[in-house]
């Protein structure tokens, strides 16, 4: 008896322990998520593969947060920017090192070499006519000068068939870029944005080089109810982006946002077939209106190097400049304007659904340097 009544006890802890560690767990399953229970996505209906096939990391979900401020998210720029700068701001007197000083912090800011160098003329220019004597008055000239570079462009995204040569029909806006830059998340808020607006869409998932890629954008699409086209797994991507104008074609829509897998900007072949997705994607009723560049803000004057190149195999309308939340530095922007003639149109401020805004450069270079 008394030896059934210990066995009985023992089980009772033995079953309470094990409840405890598994519901321990399930927490800190939600903790190590970083978001609340509400907020994680539901969990897929049993017997849905598609998340064990594609190891795509969700985007996270702010589909409420309101759409970011420069100023809010150029904190690390600004500080980077600060650093390099306030002290030759702050040394007194213009010299001759004060030139010295304010090359190498504008470099260090990712400006570039050429672009710091006709800025830095363009305000010798200044102080030569006696405009100001002391570094605490630099600060508004260089800004004027940035500001005057980043000026006179035209942001908008076009839908304008006819002004870029074609008949009426789906305007495609294409996005290049190398490996990892946000084209597909930029293509996922854009889409949200768009849809919101009332602007019928169809996704190209172009992208057709890893099956996790067509699952990603997916998922941006189910977001935002719009219709994407795949295609499987290795299949040309010209011919994906084809079906897609047809379909949009067919069903009268305005837009197809196609994406493109990332490649080296060095890997001619691949910067072939772009050329050729760009030639297909006008053979039936489309006309490419905007040829999107991303470029990761963090990557730096690296990002220079492959924009010239992307620019050589598909005529680049705009940059749309992703990560300038995280470590970028920012004076890329100006290098952009100033060596490749091509305006940065959108902004990518975060990881979530409304972090892409559009350019502004008085609103930029303020939160940058203030
Ligand atoms: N912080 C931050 N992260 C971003 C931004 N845009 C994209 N990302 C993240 O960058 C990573 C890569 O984004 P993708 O959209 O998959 O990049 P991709 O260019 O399509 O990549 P490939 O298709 O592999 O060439 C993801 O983790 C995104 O969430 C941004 O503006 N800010
Ligand atoms: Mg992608």
């Amino acid at each position: 008896m008394l030896f059934a009544v210990i066995i009985a006890i023992a089980a009772v802890v033995i079953i309470g322990a094990s409840a405890f560690v598994l519901l321990r767990d399930r927490n800190d399953g939600l903790l190590i998520e970083g978001r609340s229970p509400s907020e994680v996505e539901p969990a897929p209906p049993a017997g849905d593969t598609l998340v064990d096939e594609a190891p795509v990391e969700a985007p996270p979900i702010v589909e409420d947060a309101p759409r970011p401020s420069f100023r809010e998210r150029l904190a690390t720029a600004r500080s980077a920017l600060g650093g390099y700068l306030g002290s030759v701001f702050s040394s007194g007197k213009i010299s001759g090192d004060t030139w010295d000083e304010l090359e190498e912090a504008l470099i260090r800011a990712d400006v570039g070499v050429a672009t710091s160098t006709s800025i830095i003329d363009a305000v010798r220019e200044k102080v030569a006519a006696g405009e100001i004597e002391d570094t605490a008055e630099l600060p508004a000239l260089v800004k004027a000068e940035i500001v005057e570079r980043l000026s006179g462009f035209d942001r908008s995204l076009s839908t304008d068939v006819v002004a870029a040569g074609g008949e009426p029909g789906p305007a495609v806006w294409l996005f290049v870029g190398v490996n990892g830059v946000g084209k597909t998340t930029t293509i996922g808020k854009l889409a949200s944005r768009e849809a919101a607006d009332g602007r019928s869409l169809v996704l190209a998932a172009g992208d057709t080089f890893r099956a996790a890629a067509a699952e990603q954008l997916t998922m941006w699409a189910e977001r935002s109810e719009v219709d994407v086209v795949r295609g499987a797994e290795g299949a040309d991507p010209s011919s994906v982006v084809f079906d897609a104008v047809e379909r949009a074609n067919a069903r009268g829509a305005e837009i197809v946002m196609a994406d493109t897998a990332g490649r080296l900007q060095n890997k001619t072949n691949l910067m072939e077939e772009l050329s050729k997705v760009r030639r297909v994607a006008e053979k039936g009723a489309g006309t490419v209106t905007e040829t999107l560049l991303v470029i990761d803000a963090t990557t730096g004057q690296n990002g220079m190097s492959q924009a010239a190149t992307f620019a050589e195999a598909v005529d680049v309308t705009g940059v749309v400049l992703t990560k300038l939340d995280g470590s970028a530095k920012g004076g890329i922007v100006v290098a952009i304007h100033s060596e490749l003639g091509v305006p940065v149109k959108l902004v990518g401020l975060g990881e979530g659904i409304n972090d892409l805004v559009d350019f502004d450069a008085t609103e930029f270079v303020d939160a940058l340097f203030d």
